[in-house]
């Protein structure tokens, strides 16, 4: 059943109007420093015939149209690849949906339709995409707090503007130091925003690079908030030669027919690159030192809850 009391005081409070604020302040600075940066911003794919296997989030959001079958996108990750074919630096905020489990309807953290900034980069290893990563995010809180301070004095916040480079941590370090609930544990103790590197090929998708060196482990990285507000992005190397993207969709029992277009073209030939994409309720929920993400944006739509 839809909450409409619930729904109006929330439209009507100062906490939504001021977080709605902030985020149309980190939209505007995230597009100013990527296209400093010489980035293309290309327009956000909703429906498509692949996308993210995400397999976490088994039910398909699929729409038939002309006989033909389009998913509902999970992430724009492979259009990114292949947009690298007309354009070296692109970016998209992409509207994601993923079913969550109902359980984490409290979590705080959780949409089943969110916004990620997603950035693709021709050609760049994963330190150069670390940097990108780290200079968006201190550009953003340096603007904010220049020209947010009445909104951020309402929600107390006290930010600091990101010391670079960010701290790093092993995955496997990350496990050793703080058990499989790492993600939260590390967010809780961190004062500063921390990268988690190298993660285990098993626990990720499958196109992100493994190292030529090390079988099993992934050129890739997790960002984590400080103060316990956990994931900030994800993203990586990715895998870009059709053999090597053709075994590592086999490993992960997918049949190959799902991704035959994007097969194709990697046949044809993708270009090596690295990215990341970082959730723009996320952000808005740190920044604005928020407890629940649904006071960051309208329209949050909960798992297990009607949302509008
Ligand atoms: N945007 C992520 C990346 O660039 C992929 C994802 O959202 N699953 O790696």
């Amino acid at each position: 059943m839809f909450k409409i009391d619930e729904y109006l005081s929330l439209l009507r409070s100062e906490k939504l109007k001021r977080a709605v604020r902030i985020q149309s302040e980190i939209i505007h600075h995230s597009r100013n420093f990527l296209k400093q940066k010489g980035f293309i911003e290309i327009l956000p794919v909703i429906i498509s015939p692949i996308t993210d296997p995400l397999t976490d989030y088994r039910i398909r959001g699929e729409i038939e149209c002309y006989g033909f079958k389009y998913q509902i996108t999970k992430s724009m990750i492979f259009h990114k690849q292949i947009s690298l074919l007309s354009v070296p630096r692109i970016f998209s905020f992409s509207p994601n949906v993923r079913i969550e489990p109902a359980s984490r309807e409290r979590s705080g953290r959780h949409l089943i339709e969110f916004v990620q900034l997603d950035i693709e980069m021709k050609e760049a290893g994963r330190d150069e995409i670390m940097q990108l990563g780290e200079g968006l995010l201190a550009h953003i809180v340096e603007n904010i707090k220049a020209n947010c301070e009445p909104d951020l004095e309402f929600f107390h916040r006290d930010l600091k503007i990101p010391e670079q480079p960010f701290k790093k941590i092993s995955y496997q370090e990350a496990l050793r130091r703080y058990g499989t609930d790492y993600e939260i544990e590390l967010s809780k103790r961190a004062a500063e925003p921390i990268w988690i590197l190298d993660f285990p090929i098993e626990g990720r998708e499958f196109y992100d690079r493994e190292y030529s060196d090390q079988s099993g482990i992934l050129v890739d990285m997790d960002l984590i908030y400080p103060e316990g507000y956990g994931e900030a992005l994800s993203g990586g190397e990715r895998e870009y030669q059709y053999e090597k993207i053709k075994k590592r969709i086999e490993m992960k029992e997918i049949g190959l027919k799902a991704y035959e277009i994007y097969l194709k073209f990697a046949e044809k030939g993708l270009f090596p690159s690295a990215g990341f994409g970082i959730g723009i309720e996320r952000l808005t929920r740190y920044i604005c030192g928020l407890s629940h993400i649904e006071e960051t944006r309208m329209f949050a739509k909960l798992p297990g809850v009607l949302g509008l």
